[in-house]
C-alpha cells in the first residue's frame, strides 16, 4: 500500500469537517503544511501547522492570488518518489515530499450564483487551487488528493486500515474525481463568461448549458447562428481540418456534410458536387478525375459556387480541374501536398481534409426544430444492394443498367424529396430535387438534362438511355411517363402504391425494365 503519510499540505475554502481531520492526520504524527485561513482556523484547535510562506521563504502577496505556486510545493507534490533523478533533484533544492493534498476551492459557483457583480466573481477564480489538485492526482502512485469535505472520512478510514497510508485504488479513485471537480469548476467560469457576453449578442445561442461555437450568421445574415458538436466518434465535417480559405459559414457547414455524406456511399471512385444541399452532379468512375468531369456535365451552370465531396485521396490532377471553376468548398479524406500547392493559389477556397470517410451505416440520431420542439429520428442509414431488388416488369435489367440503378437510388437518398435522380455510366445527368409533385420533379431533372446538353452543343437529352430513381413509389402512371418521355430505359423505386399494377403495365408498355427496392428515402 505505499508509504504512510508524513506531510500533508491544507488549503481550504470550505473548512466543514476540517479540524476534525487535521487532528487525525497530526494524531497520527503527519506534519500539516497550510495556508492563511485554514492555519488560522487549525492554530485556533491548537493543531501545529506549518505555514506555507514559512516554508517556501515567499510570502502570500497580491492579495492572495499567490499562495501555494512556489517550485517547493509542487516540486513536493509532483517529485516521483522512485525516480533517483527526482530524489536528487528534490534533495539538490531542498524540496520535502508532500503525500496528502487536502484543497477545495475559492467558491465561484455559490459567489455568482447569490448574485456577485464582475469583480467579485473575478476574484473568486481559484488559480493556485486548481494547480495543486491536478498535480497531487497526476503524481497519484505517491500523492492521496482530496478535493471534497465529504471524502475525509474515506481516507481516514483507508489510512486506519493501512498503517497511515492509502491504498492505490483510493489514491487513483480521488484523483478521477479530482479532474472532474476542476473540470466542473472551469465549465462553471466559462458558461459564466459566456453569460456575462449575452447581453452584447444578439440572441441567446445556448443549448442544454452548452455554448457552441459562434458562426458569423446562420442560413441569413440576420440570424445567428452557432456549431455544436456532439461528441461522437462520427468522421465527417466537424472533425475535419481546414487547411485553407473563409471560415466556413452555417451554409457551407451544412451543404459539405451532404456532400461527404453522400460521397461516403460509393465503393467505387466518386465525386459529389453540391448546391444549397442538393447535389447537381455525382459520378462514380476509374478514377477521381474522369468522375469529376462526368459529375460537372450533369448540370455545369448551378455546379458554379458549389461544393466538391470526394471518397478518395484529392491528387494535383484533380485540383487543376477543381480550380478552373468557381467552387465554395472541397472536402476529401486527404490532399496530396501537390494538390495543396494548387488550391494555395485561391487564398479563399476553403479546404478541408477529413481523414476518415463517414460510415453510411453508422447509428445516429439527426434532430431538426419545430416551434416549441426537437424531432429526432435515427439516421437513414438504409442502403439497398442488389439482392433487395425484385424485377417486377416483363424485362429484367441489364448489367449496366442495374449497376446505373443502384448508384441512381443511392444518389436518391442524399436528393430532397420529391427526388428523381437520371443515371448513365456511373453519373448523374438529370437531377430533380424538392418539387411538391413527383411528375415535376421528373420533368425539371430531364428539362435541366437538355439544357446541360445544350450547354455542350448537343441536341436531346443526357437522360436518352439513363435510367431513373424514384424516392418513392410513383402513386400514378404519369410521373413514369414522364421519365419514359425523358429517354429512360429503366426504373428503381420502393413500390407499394395501391396502383402499383398501373405503373407497372405503363412500364411494360414501354418496354422498360422496373425494380422494387421495398425501402422508400424520404428527404425534407
Ligand atoms: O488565489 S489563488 O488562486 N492562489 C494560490 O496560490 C492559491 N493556493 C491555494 N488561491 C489559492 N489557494 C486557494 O486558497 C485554495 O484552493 C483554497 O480554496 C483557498 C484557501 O485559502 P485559506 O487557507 O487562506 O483560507
Amino acid at each position: 500500500a505505499g508509504t504512510r503519510i508524513s506531510r500533508a499540505l491544507i488549503s481550504v475554502s470550505d473548512k466543514t469537517g476540517l479540524v476534525d481531520f487535521a487532528r487525525y492526520l497530526v494524531d497520527s504524527g503527519v506534519e500539516i503544511l497550510s495556508t492563511g485561513g485554514s492555519a488560522k482556523l487549525l492554530r485556533q484547535a491548537g493543531l501545529p501547522v506549518v505555514d506555507v510562506a514559512d516554508m517556501t521563504g515567499f510570502p502570500e502577496m497580491l492579495d492572495g492570488r499567490v499562495k501555494t505556486l512556489h517550485p517547493k510545493v509542487h516540486g513536493g507534490i509532483l517529485g516521483r518518489r522512485d525516480l533517483v533523478t527526482h530524489r536528487d533533484a528534490m534533495a539538490e533544492h531542498q524540496i520535502d515530499a508532500i503525500d496528502l493534498v487536502v484543497v477545495n476551492l475559492y467558491p465561484f459557483e455559490a459567489t455568482v450564483a447569490a448574485g456577485a457583480g464582475w469583480d467579485e466573481a473575478i476574484e473568486n477564480i481559484d488559480i493556485g487551487g486548481p494547480a495543486l489538485i491536478r498535480a497531487a492526482a497526476k503524481n497519484h502512485d505517491f500523492v492521496t488528493v482530496v478535493v471534497d469535505a465529504a471524502d475525509y472520512a474515506l481516507v481516514r478510514a483507508d489510512m486506519a486500515v493501512n498503517r497511515g497510508a492509502t491504498t492505490p485504488e483510493l489514491r487513483r479513485a480521488l484523483a478521477g474525481r479530482a479532474y472532474r471537480r476542476t473540470a466542473a469548476y472551469d465549465t462553471a467560469i466559462g458558461r459564466w463568461f459566456a453569460e456575462q457576453a449575452e447581453d452584447a449578442l444578439p440572441e441567446r445561442l445556448t443549448v442544454g448549458g452548452n455554448r457552441g461555437q459562434m458562426l458569423r450568421y446562420g442560413e441569413n445574415p440576420h440570424q445567428s447562428a452557432a456549431f455544436y458538436t456532439t461528441g461522437e466518434d462520427r468522421p465527417g465535417v466537424a472533425s475535419a481540418r481546414q487547411l485553407q480559405g473563409k471560415e466556413l459559414s452555417y451554409n457551407n457547414l451544412n451543404d459539405t456534410d451532404a456532400a461527404y455524406e453522400l460521397v461516403a456511399e460509393f465503393d467505387r471512385p466518386a465525386v459529389a458536387i453540391i448546391k444549397h444541399a442538393n447535389p447537381c452532379g455525382v459520378a462514380e468512375g476509374a478514377d477521381l478525375t474522369a468522375a469529376y468531369a462526368a459529375a460537372l456535365a450533369c448540370d455545369p451552370v448551378s455546379a458554379f459556387g458549389g461544393i466538391v465531396a470526394v471518397n478518395r485521396p484529392l491528387d494535383e490532377a484533380l485540383a487543376v480541374e477543381i480550380a478552373k471553376i468557381f467552387t465554395e468548398v472541397i472536402i476529401a479524406p486527404e490532399i496530396t501536398q501537390a494538390a495543396r500547392a494548387v488550391f494555395a493559389a485561391k487564398k479563399n477556397l476553403r479546404v478541408l481534409e477529413a481523414g476518415r470517410l463517414p460510415d453510411p451505416a453508422a447509428p445516429g440520431l439527426a434532430v431538426r426544430s419545430i416551434a416549441g420542439g426537437l424531432l429526432v429520428q435515427t439516421r437513414d442509414g438504409g442502403r439497398i444492394g442488389r439482392d433487395d431488388l425484385r424485377v417486377v416488369t416483363k424485362r429484367n435489367p441489364t448489367a449496366q443498367e442495374l449497376d446505373d440503378l443502384l448508384t441512381a437510388f443511392r444518389v436518391c437518398k442524399h436528393v430532397k424529396s420529391n427526388a428523381i435522380v437520371y443515371v448513365k455510366n456511373g453519373a448523374t445527368v438529370g437531377i430533380g430535387a424538392g418539387q411538391m409533385s413527383r411528375v415535376d420533379s421528373a420533368r425539371i431533372a430531364a428539362r435541366k438534362s437538355e439544357d446541360a446538353a445544350g450547354a455542350k452543343g448537343l441536341t436531346g437529352r443526357l437522360t436518352d438511355g439513363s435510367v431513373v430513381a424514384s424516392d418513392a413509389f410513383f402513386p400514378f402512371a404519369d410521373g413514369l411517363l414522364a421519365a419514359v418521355a425523358a429517354g429512360a430505359t429503366a426504373v428503381i423505386q420502393p413500390g407499394g402504391s395501391v396502383r402499383d399494377d398501373e405503373v407497372i403495365k405503363a412500364a411494360d408498355e414501354h418496354g422498360l425494365a422496373m425494380v422494387f427496392t421495398g425501402m422508400r428515402h424520404f428527404r425534407h
